[in-house]
C-alpha cells in the first residue's frame, strides 16, 4: 500500500540560524556557520536541513517577515554563501529544505510597499485591504496571533489590511492569480538551485476567506496546493512538509494522501495544543498527562498508517524545549531525554531533530520580560498584564511555553556564550552550558548525542522501523507508554517509563520477547515476561525474528 519514499528512512534536522553558529563574531548566527558545522550534522547521520527562513527581512518576526524572497538576509551572508552551502551539504549526502513563508510577506516587501499606495495601484490586490467598518473600526473580528486585531488602518488610503500575524506581516490574497504565479515563480527559482525541499509555513491558512472570519482550511485550499505542487515541485522527487494547527487526521489525507498530488506530509500539533489551557491557552500549561498524549500519538499512528505519512516531532523554534516539557530536567536529565528519543524515532514516520534537542538543551530561567525577543511573547505580555495576570505569573508561563526557549544559541563547548559566537550573542545563552554542550556529548559515549546518532542509523538498517504495523498496549496506563511495531514475522517492542520512579509493569503474555535489544538508556534488556522492572525513565527496544 505505501509506495517507499526516500524521505521515509530520513532524518530531518532543523536549524534556526539566528541561533545556530555565528561565524564572524556579531552574535547572530549565519550561513557560513551553518556550513562549518556541517561534519557534525553528517556524524549525527540526519540527511535533511530544515532551515528556517534566511531570505532578506527586518526580522520582525526572526525572518518570518520576508521582503526580498530572492535574497538572503545580509546578516546571515548572501547567495554565494547559501549556495555554498547547498553543495557542501551535498557532498555529504545532506539535502537542503527551505521554509516557505507565502501566507503573508513583510510590510517591507515591495509589492506591499506598491499595494499600500492608492487604491488603484497595480499591486493593490496582492493583499487583504477592506473598507473600516460603520463605525471606523476594523472590518470585522479576525484576531492576530500575536495579540489585537488582525486589520491595521493605513491612513494613506484609509482602509484596513489583513494580518493573521503581526501587522508587519500582511496577508497576502491567495485569490488572486498574480500572486499565486509570483509565488510559482520564486519557488522554481530555488529548486532550480538545488534545494531538497519546503516546509510550508501556515500551509491551512492560505485559502482564508477573510470576509466570512473563515482563516483555516478554506474551501480553496486544496487546489492552491494542488496548483502548486502542479507547476513548482510535482515533477521532482523532493520533501514537502505543511505546517498545519488545525489539521485532523482527516485533513492530513487531504493535505498527503497518495492520489492528492499536494505534499510529503504535516507537522499537526494536536499533541502539543491539547496541553493548552481552555482561556490562558500556552501561557498556562496543563500538567503533564500521558494518557492523553498517547491517545493523540495513537490516533495518528493509526489514521496514517496506510496512506499519507507522519511526522514526529517534539519540538521546533515555536515550542519549549522537548526535554523540560515532557522530560524531567531535574534529576533526570539525560535518561529522560533519550526515553523521549526512542519514543518517538521508533514510531512510523519521518523524525524531526530540533537543534540543541540532541545534545538535551533545555527551556531557559528567564526572570525579566527584558531577556525575551521574541515578538509573541514580548505582545503577550503586554496584553495578559493589562489583562490582570501578574508579570511574575506570565513569565512563569513564559518560561514552560514560550517560544524564546528554543532560540536560545546552540551550545557547542563550554567556551563563552557557549562557542556559539565570539561576541555578544542577540539572546541570552542558556547559563547550563558548561555542562550542556555539543563537544562533551560527543566525547562521552552514554551521552543523548550518542543515543540520538543510534536512533538515526537503526532506521537505515531497520525496515521495521519504517513500516512496521503500529500498535499500542496499556494506552490507560498512567505512567508507562508500550508499544509494537511489527513487520513479516519480525516485531519490535518498546517500552517506557515517563516517570522518576521505579515501576513494576505488568504485561499481557502475547509480550513476552526475547530478542535482541536495539537501544536502552540503561543495561540492554533482551527478554521480558509477565513483569518488568523499570528504572526511572527507563526505555528500551527489543527486536525478535
Ligand atoms: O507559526 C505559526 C503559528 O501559528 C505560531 O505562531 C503559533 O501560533 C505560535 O507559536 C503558538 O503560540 C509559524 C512559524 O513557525 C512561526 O515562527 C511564525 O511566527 C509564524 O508562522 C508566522 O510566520
Ligand atoms: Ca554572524
Amino acid at each position: 500500500p505505501l509506495q517507499p519514499k526516500w524521505w521515509h528512512t530520513a532524518t530531518v534536522y532543523q536549524v534556526y540560524p539566528r541561533s545556530f553558529c555565528d561565524s564572524n563574531g556579531d552574535g547572530i548566527g549565519d550561513l557560513p556557520g551553518i556550513t562549518a558545522k556541517l561534519d557534525y550534522l553528517k556524524k549525527l547521520g540526519i540527511d535533511i536541513i530544515w532551515l528556517s527562513p534566511i531570505y532578506k527581512s527586518p526580522m520582525d518576526d526572526n525572518g518570518y517577515d520576508i521582503s526580498d524572497y530572492r535574497d538572503i538576509a545580509p546578516e546571515f551572508g548572501t547567495l554565494a554563501d547559501f549556495d555554498q552551502l547547498v553543495a557542501e551539504a551535498k557532498n555529504r549526502g545532506i539535502g537542503i529544505m527551505l521554509d516557505l513563508v507565502v501566507n503573508h510577506t513583510s510590510d517591507e516587501h515591495p509589492w506591499f510597499l506598491q499595494s499600500r499606495q492608492e487604491l488603484d495601484n497595480l499591486f493593490r490586490d496582492f493583499y487583504i485591504w477592506r473598507k473600516p467598518a460603520p463605525d471606523g473600526g476594523p472590518p470585522n473580528g479576525l484576531k492576530s496571533s500575536f495579540g489585537g486585531p488582525a486589520w491595521t488602518l493605513d491612513p494613506a488610503t484609509g482602509e484596513y489590511y489583513l494580518h493573521m500575524f503581526s501587522r508587519r506581516q500582511p496577508d497576502l490574497n491567495w485569490e488572486n492569480e498574480k500572486v499565486r504565479t509570483e509565488i510559482y515563480d520564486m519557488m522554481n527559482w530555488w529548486l532550480e538551485r538545488g534545494i531538497a525541499g519546503f516546509r510550508m509555513d501556515v500551509i491551512d491558512y492560505i485559502g482564508k476567506q477573510a470576509d466570512r472570519e473563515l482563516v483555516k482550511d478554506g474551501p480553496h485550499l486544496h487546489d492552491y496546493l494542488q496548483e502548486m505542487n502542479a507547476k513548482t515541485f510535482g515533477s521532482r522527487d523532493i520533501l514537502t512538509v505543511g505546517e498545519a494547527w488545525s489539521a485532523t487526521p482527516g485533513a492530513a489525507l487531504l493535505y498527503s494522501g497518495r492520489e492528492r498530488r499536494e505534499l510529503s506530509m504535516i507537522f499537526q500539533f494536536e499533541h502539543v495544543t491539547q496541553q493548552w489551557d481552555a482561556v490562558y491557552g500556552k501561557w498556562r500549561p496543563k500538567p503533564f498527562d500521558l494518557v492523553k498524549l498517547k491517545t493523540v500519538l495513537s490516533k495518528w499512528q493509526l489514521a496514517l498508517s496506510e496512506d499519507g505519512w507522519n511526522s514526529l516531532f517534539w519540538g521546533n523554534h515555536d515550542l519549549p524545549r522537548a526535554v523540560s516539557r515532557y522530560g524531567n530536567v531535574s534529576g533526570y536529565h539525560v535518561e529522560s531525554a533519550k526515553m523521549l528519543a526512542t519514543v518517538l524515532h521508533l514510531l512510523k514516520g519521518t523524525p524531526f531533530v530540533y537543534q540543541g534537542e540532541e545534545i538535551g538543551m533545555t527551556n531557559v530561567p528567564f526572570t525579566s520580560i527584558e531577556q525575551y525577543r521574541d515578538i509573541e511573547t514580548i505582545n503577550m505580555h503586554r496584553l495578559h498584564v493589562e489583562a490582570g495576570l501578574s508579570p511574575e505569573e506570565f513569565i512563569r508561563g513564559a518560561n514552560e511555553n514560550g517560544r524564546d526557549n528554543a532560540r536560545t544559541p546552540m551550545q557547542w563547548s563550554a567556551a563563552p556564550y557557549g562557542g556559539f559566537s565570539t561576541g555578544v550573542p542577540w539572546i541570552e545563552v542558556n547559563p547550563n552550558y558548561p555542562k550542556v554542550n555539543a563537544e562533551a556529548a560527543i566525547r562521552d559515549e552514554k551521552s543523548i548525542w550518542n543515543h540520538y546518532r543510534k536512533l538515526i542509523a537503526l532506521r537505515k538498517t531497520h525496515p521495521i522501523i519504517i513500516y512496521g504495523e503500529y500498535r499500542s498496549w496499556l494506552d490507560q496506563h498512567p505512567d508507562v507508554f508500550v508499544y509494537t511495531r511489527t513487520l513479516d514475522r519480525s516485531w519490535i517492542i518498546v517500552v517506557a517509563n515517563f516517570t522518576p520512579r521505579d515501576i513494576a509493569l505488568s504485561l499481557p503474555t502475547e509480550l513476552a520477547i526475547n530478542g535482541e535489544c536495539l537501544i536502552c538508556n540503561y543495561e540492554p534488556v533482551h527478554m521480558i515476561g509477565e513483569t518488568v522492572e523499570l528504572k526511572p525513565y527507563e526505555t528500551f527496544a527489543i527486536e525478535c525474528k
